[in-house]
């Protein structure tokens, strides 16, 4: 016999859960314990984070409350959309922005640019279902011939349909076919430091130097080098996110059947592979190694898959 154990009450159905409180607001910039969250008119709040809720981002929708005319308290973080992460030193996932439509790869000739780390972004924005967009920027910089070189080794890229722009905030060569590109959506500047991301901005956003001059003063960072991904409005509709150049970027964990579709132009060899679990690797019967030996996937993209198989593999061992 023996009395029935009763169930611990669930929090849940004891507690009401607590009514979201607050506002609605936008995260500009994160940083310390400090988001920088403007309201629906556009003001600009010093807020912390009430404690138990996740680390905010660039991005980030919330509800908060005001404290007092300059600062606030964000009660709730709403769900992302998308966020763009990558791990931080202990290979734990650090999310570096939210709600993105687009990922804008920055690169130049000067600093030189890898391709590994080119696709390492593409790759992260595919995977995020964000639009991937490649910049090349410092145009100036590139006489005919070296333009005309880069274009065609970038043209595979432009052949699995992904925008590609040359801009200059010098001459403002393409500065228009950018801003269209950007015009609503949410897009992010990603890429190594020194390509220009900030450059281009402050091209796009002729009353920047207001708004950097602001910020700056609630920061009181210094406007060079970026060190803090923040979110700026382009004057006739959507949001364009500077970050911190970086020296690398590398993906966060992926299961294995997960990265191929990172890869787009693998997407119509997925399904054709004799193993269902195929990871396109050294298996036989591989319909994506065979699009590869036929020529219909490029071998220096195949390389930069195969590449991130084994540092995947390598790292979920440790
Ligand atoms: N020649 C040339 N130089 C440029 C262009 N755009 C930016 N620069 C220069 O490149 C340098 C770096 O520009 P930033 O805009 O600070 O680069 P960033 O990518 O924001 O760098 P981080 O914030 O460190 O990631 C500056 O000296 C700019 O003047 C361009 O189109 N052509
Ligand atoms: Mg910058
Ligand atoms: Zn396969």
């Amino acid at each position: 016999m023996g009395a029935r154990r009763r169930q611990p009450r669930s929090p849940a159905t004891t507690r009401k859960p607590e009514p979201a409180r607050g506002q609605p607001g936008l995260v500009l910039a994160h940083y310390g314990q400090v988001s920088l969250v403007e309201d629906e008119q556009g003001e600009v709040f010093r807020c912390a984070t009430r404690k138990n809720l996740p680390r905010t981002v660039c991005g980030d929708r919330v509800l908060w409350q005001a404290s007092n005319p300059r600062e606030g308290v964000i009660n709730q973080v709403l769900e992302r959309r998308t966020t763009l992460a990558r791990p931080d030193h202990n290979n734990r996932v650090r999310p570096v922005a939210a709600n993105l439509d687009q990922i804008v790869v920055v690169i130049a000739t000067r600093p030189s640019f890898e391709y590994g780390m080119l696709d390492r972004y593409l790759v992260a924005a595919e995977l995020i279902d964000a639009t991937p967009v490649i910049v090349v920027n410092k145009s100036d910089t590139l006489d005919d011939e070296s333009r005309h070189k880069l274009e065609q080794r970038l043209g595979i890229y432009r052949d699995i349909g992904y925008a590609q722009l040359f801009t200059s905030t010098r001459t403002t060569d393409g500065l228009k076919e950018l801003h269209r590109q950007l015009k609503s959506h949410t897009s992010i500047l990603v890429g190594q430091s020194g390509v220009g991301k900030s450059s281009l901005v402050q091209a796009l956003l002729p009353d920047l130097d207001i708004r950097v001059g602001a910020l700056s003063q609630v920061t009181g960072l210094g406007r060079h080098t970026t060190t803090v991904t923040t979110l700026y409005h382009l004057p006739d509709g959507g949001d364009l996110i500077d970050s911190p150049g970086v020296r690398d970027f590398t993906l966060c964990e992926v299961p294995p059947g997960e990265l191929a579709k990172g890869f787009r132009e693998f997407e119509p060899f997925l399904g054709g592979c004799r193993f269902h679990n195929c990871v396109h690797v050294s298996e036989p019967g591989c319909a994506v190694q065979d699009a590869v030996r036929s020529g219909r996937i490029s071998e220096r993209r195949f390389k930069n898959y195969e590449r991130l198989v084994k540092a995947m593999s390598s790292t979920s061992r440790r």
